[in-house]
């Protein structure tokens, strides 16, 4: 028997989230231009099941009926990423209006049922026009995301209750610029630095760009891993320090002000007078995404990277053989609050959650027993970090529906809605009433 889940403070956000390459489809209509996850995605070899996100869970026209899941679901934030090549299909210029109309539809609809929207603004899909002109490792791109945040703010500026500029920019620099395993493919290794910087440079300047047009608040969502070093020795221990100034501190240092963490072979070249200080721009909110840490030790003589990463031991694993560790969420939390003291904004998890086989059974229900474990053990660690003091006010689910997880096609289901993708059939799975059920006892 375990014991009740601890309530949270009054004003608690509970939210789940999305992003529109993976659940919208309707990739060629109202005027929508290519992004590079479209070119990806259409490159033989590079999905695992050759699937793409044209049709995904055609969110762009079912997003009535998934409204309408939220609602009874009883959030009270939706966190929806906004497909750039939709506002600018070329990525410049004018907005097309018809892909804003969508945005500015899926709004109103939220608000109509109380749920705050939650507009994330680069979730990877960069238009692919600007990729042709050297994407995130060129600077010209980071003033193109700010005018693309002034067109989004000017339409939704009063509605969008929260803004996220970017999504996870250390997976975007290190899986599509240095292994080459996402969108845009390229493999850099260590010179994809360009990217972390102009990334950050554009969230800079994508932040005076929504203050201008909107009072709601503005966020950035980064991912976070607390390392865990194996072995002993020295050398292990300078690796797990590399490891966690790459993963932990490289976009978070320079936002809150510290600049880039030093000596661990950072190319500083791209950096111009006066962009830490755009890029220290007060933030009104913290987003942390955390799937699980991160077992870390010496790298063998001549590898490339300073650091080897290691499978951790002694936990349950996902489908995707992640290791379910909801102390590391509580440690993680608990430590930008050490590290970063007055510096820190409020936190809101902006993703947790995890994949499971999940099949709908002779009646048709889907149980997912592991996921509510799962949610159940990451609230926990959430509100012992509150206990703790560190200011939590927000947990979105990683994710309302199953969705189309990049590399992965659509072998891996994060959804608390199961979706039979030949039907698109929508059937709320056991964990989405176990979080009903929390949020609204
Ligand atoms: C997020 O990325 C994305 O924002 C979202 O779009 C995506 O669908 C979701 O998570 C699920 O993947 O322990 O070595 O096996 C998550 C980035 C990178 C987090 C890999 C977990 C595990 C590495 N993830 N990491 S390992």
């Amino acid at each position: 028997m375990t014991t009740p889940m601890p309530e949270f403070p009054a004003g608690f956000r509970w939210g789940v989230s999305t992003s529109a390459y993976q659940i919208e489809g309707a990739a060629r209509e109202d005027g929508r231009g290519p992004s590079i996850w479209d070119t990806f995605a259409h490159s033989p070899g590079r999905i695992v099941d050759g699937s793409t996100g044209d049709v995904a869970c055609d969110h762009y026209h079912r997003y009535a009926e998934d409204v309408a899941l939220l609602a009874d679901l009883g959030v009270s934030a939706y966190r929806f990423s906004i497909a750039w090549p939709r506002v600018q299909p070329t990525g410049t210029g004018a907005a097309n209006p018809s892909g804003l109309d969508f945005y500015d539809r899926l709004v109103d609809a939220l608000l109509e049922r109380d749920v705050d929207p939650v507009a994330t603004l680069f979730h990877w899909d960069l238009p692919q026009a600007l990729e042709d002109a050297g994407g995130w490792l060129a600077r010209d791109t980071a003033a193109r995301f700010a005018e693309y945040a002034d067109l989004v703010a000017a339409r939704l500026g009063d509605r969008v209750k929260l803004w996220i500029t970017l999504n996870e920019p250390f997976i975007h620099m290190s899986l599509g610029h240095g292994m080459g395993v996402h969108a845009p493919g390229r493999l850099l290794l260590f010179d994809a630095f360009p990217v972390a910087h102009h990334q950050l440079l554009g969230h800079g300047l994508a932040v005076s760009a929504l203050r201008a047009r909107s009072s709601s608040p503005v966020a950035i969502a980064n991912n976070y891993s607390p390392v865990r070093v194996l072995g002993d020795t020295d050398a292990d221990r300078v690796a797990g320090a590399a490891y966690d100034a790459l993963h932990n501190r490289l976009f978070t240092d320079p936002l809150l002000g510290l600049g880039y963490p030093r000596g661990q072979g950072f190319d500083p070249g791209v950096v111009r007078d006066g962009d830490l200080d755009v890029i220290a721009a007060p933030i009104d909110v913290l987003g942390v995404n955390y799937y699980n840490p991160t077992g870390v030790r010496a790298a063998e003589e001549g590898s490339p990277l300073p650091f080897e990463i290691v499978p951790l031991d002694g936990y349950p694993r996902t489908a995707f053989d992640w290791p379910v560790a909801p102390d590391g969420l509580r440690e993680l939390l608990v430590g930008l609050r050490d590290s970063y003291g007055d510096r820190l904004p409020p936190i809101q998890v902006t993703e947790s959650g995890c994949a499971y086989d999940d099949v709908p059974d002779v009646t048709g229900r889907v149980h997912d027993p592991e996921r509510i474990a799962y949610l159940d053990g990451h609230l926990r660690a959430v509100r012992e970090a509150i206990d703790a003091g560190v200011d939590v006010t927000g947990y979105f689910v990683w994710s309302l529906l199953d969705n189309w997880e990049w590399a992965e096609g659509f072998t891996k289901r994060f959804g608390l809605v199961h979706v039979d993708y030949p039907t698109q059939r929508r059937t709320p799975k056991s964990s989405y009433a176990w979080l009903r059920d929390l949020i609204r006892p």
